[in-house]
Protein backbone atom coordinates (compact mmCIF):
# COMPACT_ATOMS: atom_id res chain seq x y z
CA UNK A 1 0.00 0.00 0.00
CA UNK A 2 1.56 3.38 -0.72
CA UNK A 3 -0.05 6.39 -0.11
CA UNK A 4 1.04 10.23 0.74
CA UNK A 5 -1.11 12.50 3.27
CA UNK A 6 -0.55 16.19 1.71
CA UNK A 7 -1.00 17.61 -2.24
CA UNK A 8 2.71 17.90 -2.55
CA UNK A 9 3.88 14.56 -0.97
CA UNK A 10 0.99 12.69 -3.60
CA UNK A 11 2.26 14.10 -6.47
CA UNK A 12 6.22 13.21 -5.42
CA UNK A 13 4.82 9.74 -4.51
CA UNK A 14 2.72 9.66 -7.98
CA UNK A 15 5.61 10.92 -9.90
CA UNK A 16 7.83 7.85 -8.62
CA UNK A 17 5.20 5.66 -9.60
CA UNK A 18 4.77 6.51 -13.20
CA UNK A 19 8.70 6.36 -13.57
CA UNK A 20 8.88 2.85 -11.70
CA UNK A 21 5.97 1.91 -13.76
CA UNK A 22 7.51 3.24 -16.86
CA UNK A 23 10.69 2.35 -16.33
CA UNK A 24 9.94 -1.59 -15.51
CA UNK A 25 12.04 -4.22 -16.07
CA UNK A 26 15.00 -1.89 -15.23
CA UNK A 27 14.15 -0.38 -11.95
CA UNK A 28 12.05 -3.39 -10.36
CA UNK A 29 13.43 -6.36 -8.76
CA UNK A 30 14.10 -9.21 -10.36
CA UNK A 31 12.07 -11.83 -10.40
CA UNK A 32 10.86 -14.31 -12.45
CA UNK A 33 7.06 -12.42 -13.31
CA UNK A 34 4.65 -14.01 -14.79
CA UNK A 35 1.43 -11.15 -14.32
CA UNK A 36 0.76 -8.17 -12.72
CA UNK A 37 -1.75 -6.91 -11.42
CA UNK A 38 -1.88 -3.11 -10.35
CA UNK A 39 -5.41 -1.75 -8.71
CA UNK A 40 -5.78 2.38 -8.80
CA UNK A 41 -8.24 4.41 -7.99
CA UNK A 42 -8.79 8.07 -8.97
CA UNK A 43 -9.80 10.84 -6.47
CA UNK A 44 -11.96 12.63 -8.95
CA UNK A 45 -14.20 14.33 -6.43
CA UNK A 46 -12.55 16.33 -4.08
CA UNK A 47 -9.12 16.59 -6.56
CA UNK A 48 -9.56 15.30 -10.33
CA UNK A 49 -5.90 15.56 -11.08
CA UNK A 50 -4.71 12.84 -8.14
CA UNK A 51 -5.07 9.03 -8.12
CA UNK A 52 -3.45 6.67 -5.64
CA UNK A 53 -1.74 3.33 -6.55
CA UNK A 54 -3.46 1.54 -4.03
CA UNK A 55 -2.00 -1.86 -4.53
CA UNK A 56 0.83 -3.62 -6.67
CA UNK A 57 1.31 -6.88 -6.97
CA UNK A 58 4.04 -9.64 -8.76
CA UNK A 59 2.53 -13.30 -9.06
CA UNK A 60 5.47 -14.88 -9.79
CA UNK A 61 5.31 -18.57 -10.85
CA UNK A 62 5.42 -21.53 -8.95
CA UNK A 63 7.55 -24.66 -9.93
CA UNK A 64 5.16 -27.24 -10.97
CA UNK A 65 5.44 -30.47 -9.26
CA UNK A 66 3.77 -33.89 -9.80
CA UNK A 67 2.81 -37.01 -7.63
CA UNK A 68 1.24 -39.95 -9.36
CA UNK A 69 -1.41 -42.17 -7.10
CA UNK A 70 -0.15 -45.16 -8.37
CA UNK A 71 3.47 -46.01 -10.33
CA UNK A 72 2.12 -49.49 -12.06
CA UNK A 73 -1.34 -49.68 -13.36
CA UNK A 74 -3.43 -52.01 -16.12
CA UNK A 75 -5.78 -51.03 -18.50
CA UNK A 76 -8.97 -49.40 -17.55
CA UNK A 77 -7.37 -48.18 -13.73
CA UNK A 78 -7.91 -44.76 -13.00
CA UNK A 79 -4.51 -42.85 -12.12
CA UNK A 80 -4.37 -39.75 -10.26
CA UNK A 81 -2.08 -36.91 -11.27
CA UNK A 82 -1.88 -33.81 -8.22
CA UNK A 83 0.61 -31.31 -7.84
CA UNK A 84 1.35 -27.43 -7.17
CA UNK A 85 1.34 -25.24 -9.49
CA UNK A 86 0.65 -21.38 -10.09
CA UNK A 87 -2.35 -20.86 -8.06
CA UNK A 88 -5.54 -20.09 -10.01
CA UNK A 89 -3.34 -21.17 -13.36
CA UNK A 90 -4.87 -23.74 -15.80
CA UNK A 91 -2.28 -26.78 -15.69
CA UNK A 92 -2.27 -28.69 -19.19
CA UNK A 93 -1.44 -32.57 -18.61
CA UNK A 94 -0.21 -35.04 -21.10
CA UNK A 95 -0.10 -38.52 -20.97
CA UNK A 96 2.90 -39.92 -23.53
CA UNK A 97 3.53 -43.38 -25.21
CA UNK A 98 6.92 -44.53 -25.38
CA UNK A 99 6.73 -43.37 -29.25
CA UNK A 100 5.77 -41.12 -27.75
CA UNK A 101 2.13 -40.41 -28.93
CA UNK A 102 -0.04 -38.50 -26.14
CA UNK A 103 -2.24 -41.42 -25.35
CA UNK A 104 -4.23 -38.62 -22.80
CA UNK A 105 -4.60 -35.10 -22.32
CA UNK A 106 -6.80 -32.86 -20.58
CA UNK A 107 -6.14 -28.92 -18.47
CA UNK A 108 -7.32 -28.59 -14.86
CA UNK A 109 -7.29 -25.33 -13.17
CA UNK A 110 -5.04 -25.13 -9.74
CA UNK A 111 -7.30 -23.21 -6.50
CA UNK A 112 -5.84 -20.51 -4.90
CA UNK A 113 -3.30 -22.48 -2.91
CA UNK A 114 -1.84 -24.00 -5.93
CA UNK A 115 -2.93 -27.18 -5.52
CA UNK A 116 -4.12 -29.21 -8.63
CA UNK A 117 -5.31 -32.49 -9.30
CA UNK A 118 -6.74 -34.66 -11.64
CA UNK A 119 -8.20 -38.21 -13.21
CA UNK A 120 -7.21 -40.25 -16.03
CA UNK A 121 -7.95 -43.57 -17.00
CA UNK A 122 -5.25 -45.59 -19.06
CA UNK A 123 -6.48 -46.47 -22.36
CA UNK A 124 -7.43 -49.98 -23.89
CA UNK A 125 -4.24 -50.99 -25.97
CA UNK A 126 -1.69 -49.04 -23.75
CA UNK A 127 1.39 -51.31 -22.58
CA UNK A 128 4.62 -50.58 -21.18
CA UNK A 129 6.32 -47.21 -20.31
CA UNK A 130 3.77 -44.14 -19.89
CA UNK A 131 5.30 -40.53 -19.21
CA UNK A 132 2.72 -38.19 -17.25
CA UNK A 133 3.95 -34.66 -17.45
CA UNK A 134 2.35 -31.81 -15.86
CA UNK A 135 2.89 -28.13 -17.01
CA UNK A 136 3.99 -25.81 -20.50
CA UNK A 137 6.97 -24.34 -21.47
CA UNK A 138 9.96 -25.65 -19.24
CA UNK A 139 8.01 -25.57 -16.09
CA UNK A 140 7.01 -28.82 -16.54
CA UNK A 141 7.14 -32.21 -14.12
CA UNK A 142 7.03 -35.35 -15.12
CA UNK A 143 6.56 -39.06 -13.60
CA UNK A 144 6.43 -42.57 -15.26
CA UNK A 145 3.74 -44.95 -14.96
CA UNK A 146 4.17 -48.60 -15.77
CA UNK A 147 1.09 -50.20 -17.65
CA UNK A 148 0.67 -54.14 -17.24
CA UNK A 149 -1.18 -56.37 -19.10
CA UNK A 150 -2.59 -58.67 -16.62
CA UNK A 151 -3.57 -62.09 -17.26
CA UNK A 152 -6.60 -63.24 -18.28
CA UNK A 153 -8.11 -65.50 -15.76
CA UNK A 154 -12.03 -65.05 -16.72
CA UNK A 155 -13.56 -67.73 -17.91
CA UNK A 156 -16.19 -68.04 -21.31
CA UNK A 157 -19.69 -67.58 -19.59
CA UNK A 158 -22.94 -69.17 -21.74
CA UNK A 159 -25.89 -67.15 -21.75
CA UNK A 160 -29.12 -69.46 -22.11
CA UNK A 161 -26.87 -71.95 -23.33
CA UNK A 162 -28.32 -74.80 -25.56
CA UNK A 163 -27.54 -78.17 -26.64
CA UNK A 164 -29.53 -79.75 -29.65
CA UNK A 165 -28.74 -83.65 -30.76
CA UNK A 166 -30.02 -84.29 -34.30
CA UNK A 167 -29.19 -87.02 -36.72
CA UNK A 168 -29.23 -89.52 -34.53
CA UNK A 169 -28.33 -93.32 -36.07
CA UNK A 170 -27.70 -96.68 -34.84
CA UNK A 171 -23.88 -95.32 -34.66
CA UNK A 172 -23.98 -91.44 -35.02
CA UNK A 173 -25.21 -87.78 -34.36
CA UNK A 174 -25.41 -84.46 -34.66
CA UNK A 175 -24.22 -81.71 -31.87
CA UNK A 176 -25.33 -78.33 -32.31
CA UNK A 177 -25.07 -75.52 -29.73
CA UNK A 178 -25.02 -71.98 -28.94
CA UNK A 179 -22.77 -69.86 -28.51
CA UNK A 180 -20.55 -68.30 -25.47
CA UNK A 181 -19.39 -65.12 -24.97
CA UNK A 182 -15.94 -63.96 -23.14
CA UNK A 183 -14.26 -61.38 -22.04
CA UNK A 184 -11.06 -61.33 -24.46
CA UNK A 185 -13.28 -63.64 -26.96
CA UNK A 186 -14.03 -67.65 -27.19
CA UNK A 187 -11.49 -69.15 -29.34
CA UNK A 188 -12.97 -72.48 -29.57
CA UNK A 189 -15.09 -75.86 -27.92
CA UNK A 190 -14.75 -78.64 -26.44
CA UNK A 191 -17.11 -81.98 -26.31
CA UNK A 192 -16.58 -83.92 -23.93
CA UNK A 193 -18.16 -87.61 -24.43
CA UNK A 194 -19.17 -88.77 -20.85
CA UNK A 195 -16.53 -87.31 -18.96
CA UNK A 196 -13.81 -87.34 -21.88
CA UNK A 197 -12.74 -85.07 -24.35
CA UNK A 198 -13.92 -86.03 -27.48
CA UNK A 199 -12.37 -83.07 -29.52
CA UNK A 200 -11.64 -79.72 -29.49
CA UNK A 201 -12.90 -77.51 -32.70
CA UNK A 202 -12.55 -73.83 -33.64
CA UNK A 203 -15.03 -70.97 -31.96
CA UNK A 204 -16.93 -70.66 -35.51
CA UNK A 205 -18.12 -73.70 -36.03
CA UNK A 206 -20.80 -74.73 -33.30
CA UNK A 207 -21.89 -77.89 -34.65
CA UNK A 208 -20.22 -81.65 -34.72
CA UNK A 209 -20.64 -85.12 -36.12
CA UNK A 210 -20.42 -87.79 -33.78
CA UNK A 211 -19.92 -91.22 -35.25
CA UNK A 212 -18.41 -94.45 -34.37
CA UNK A 213 -21.22 -94.23 -31.58
CA UNK A 214 -22.31 -98.00 -30.59
CA UNK A 215 -26.32 -98.90 -31.28
CA UNK A 216 -28.35 -98.58 -28.58
CA UNK A 217 -26.29 -97.08 -26.18
CA UNK A 218 -26.96 -93.70 -24.38
CA UNK A 219 -24.64 -91.41 -24.18
CA UNK A 220 -24.49 -87.91 -22.46
CA UNK A 221 -22.14 -84.66 -24.72
CA UNK A 222 -21.33 -81.40 -22.94
CA UNK A 223 -19.86 -78.78 -24.61
CA UNK A 224 -17.30 -76.08 -22.99
CA UNK A 225 -15.95 -72.78 -23.91
CA UNK A 226 -12.19 -71.91 -23.89
CA UNK A 227 -10.57 -68.86 -24.55
CA UNK A 228 -7.26 -67.23 -25.87
CA UNK A 229 -5.68 -67.82 -22.25
CA UNK A 230 -7.02 -71.56 -21.79
CA UNK A 231 -9.73 -70.32 -19.64
CA UNK A 232 -12.34 -73.02 -19.55
CA UNK A 233 -16.17 -72.42 -19.03
CA UNK A 234 -17.47 -74.91 -16.55
CA UNK A 235 -21.59 -74.31 -17.08
CA UNK A 236 -21.57 -75.21 -20.71
CA UNK A 237 -24.69 -77.37 -22.06
CA UNK A 238 -25.12 -81.00 -22.10
CA UNK A 239 -27.30 -83.44 -23.44
CA UNK A 240 -28.10 -86.81 -23.26
CA UNK A 241 -28.86 -89.46 -26.15
CA UNK A 242 -29.15 -92.94 -26.83
CA UNK A 243 -28.54 -94.22 -30.28
CA UNK A 244 -30.88 -96.17 -32.51
CA UNK A 245 -30.73 -99.47 -31.97
CA UNK A 246 -29.64 -102.03 -34.70
CA UNK A 247 -31.58 -105.15 -36.39
CA UNK A 248 -30.16 -105.61 -39.13
CA UNK A 249 -32.56 -105.10 -42.10
CA UNK A 250 -35.01 -103.06 -40.10
CA UNK A 251 -35.09 -99.89 -42.20
CA UNK A 252 -37.67 -98.03 -40.54
CA UNK A 253 -37.06 -98.84 -36.95
CA UNK A 254 -40.20 -100.83 -36.24
CA UNK A 255 -38.11 -103.63 -34.85
CA UNK A 256 -38.90 -106.23 -37.47
CA UNK A 257 -37.65 -106.87 -40.92
CA UNK A 258 -40.46 -106.84 -43.62
CA UNK A 259 -41.89 -105.34 -47.02
CA UNK A 260 -42.34 -102.44 -45.40
CA UNK A 261 -38.49 -102.17 -44.94
CA UNK A 262 -37.65 -103.05 -48.54
CA UNK A 263 -40.36 -99.78 -49.27
CA UNK A 264 -37.91 -98.09 -47.11
CA UNK A 265 -34.72 -98.65 -49.60
CA UNK A 266 -36.85 -98.42 -52.78
CA UNK A 267 -37.91 -94.63 -52.14
CA UNK A 268 -34.07 -94.00 -51.20
CA UNK A 269 -32.78 -95.36 -54.34
CA UNK A 270 -30.86 -92.62 -56.22
CA UNK A 271 -30.62 -90.57 -53.41
CA UNK A 272 -27.62 -89.12 -51.92
CA UNK A 273 -25.29 -90.79 -49.70
CA UNK A 274 -25.38 -87.94 -47.29
CA UNK A 275 -29.04 -88.11 -46.93
CA UNK A 276 -29.77 -89.97 -43.66
CA UNK A 277 -32.33 -92.11 -44.60
CA UNK A 278 -30.30 -92.85 -47.49
CA UNK A 279 -27.19 -93.65 -45.75
CA UNK A 280 -28.71 -95.92 -43.61
CA UNK A 281 -30.26 -97.45 -46.74
CA UNK A 282 -27.13 -98.41 -47.91
CA UNK A 283 -27.17 -101.53 -46.11
CA UNK A 284 -24.09 -103.40 -47.71
CA UNK A 285 -21.85 -99.88 -47.43
CA UNK A 286 -20.99 -99.50 -50.86
CA UNK A 287 -22.12 -95.68 -51.36
CA UNK A 288 -25.29 -96.72 -53.25
CA UNK A 289 -28.84 -97.59 -52.16
CA UNK A 290 -29.63 -100.01 -55.47
CA UNK A 291 -30.97 -103.67 -56.07
CA UNK A 292 -28.35 -105.09 -54.00
CA UNK A 293 -29.23 -103.48 -50.79
CA UNK A 294 -32.92 -104.42 -51.24
CA UNK A 295 -31.36 -108.53 -51.53
CA UNK A 296 -29.46 -108.10 -48.83
CA UNK A 297 -32.52 -106.73 -46.74
CA UNK A 298 -34.44 -109.28 -48.21
CA UNK A 299 -32.90 -112.34 -46.65
CA UNK A 300 -33.71 -111.17 -43.41
CA UNK A 301 -37.69 -110.97 -43.89
CA UNK A 302 -39.25 -112.88 -41.36
CA UNK A 303 -36.62 -112.71 -39.22
CA1 LIG B 1 -11.36 -64.82 -20.68
CA1 LIG C 1 -38.89 -102.82 -40.11
CA1 LIG D 1 -25.58 -100.28 -51.20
Amino acid sequence: MLSASNGLGKLVVIYLMLTLLELGSTMMPAVAATDMSITVTGDEVTNPNTFKVSELKVIESATVTLNLSRSTAGVGDSVTASGTATPNAWVPIKVLDSAPSIVFFDTTKADASGNYSIDFIVPEGISGLLTVVTGSGSNVANKTLMVTTSPDTTTPVWTNSNLMVTAVTHTSLTLTWSGASDNTGVVGYRIYQGGALLISTAANGNTFDVNGLIPGTTYTFRIQAIDAAGNESITGPSATVTTETFVFGDMNGDKSVNILDLLFIATNIGQPSTKPEAYKSDVNEDRQVNILDLMMVEQYIGQ
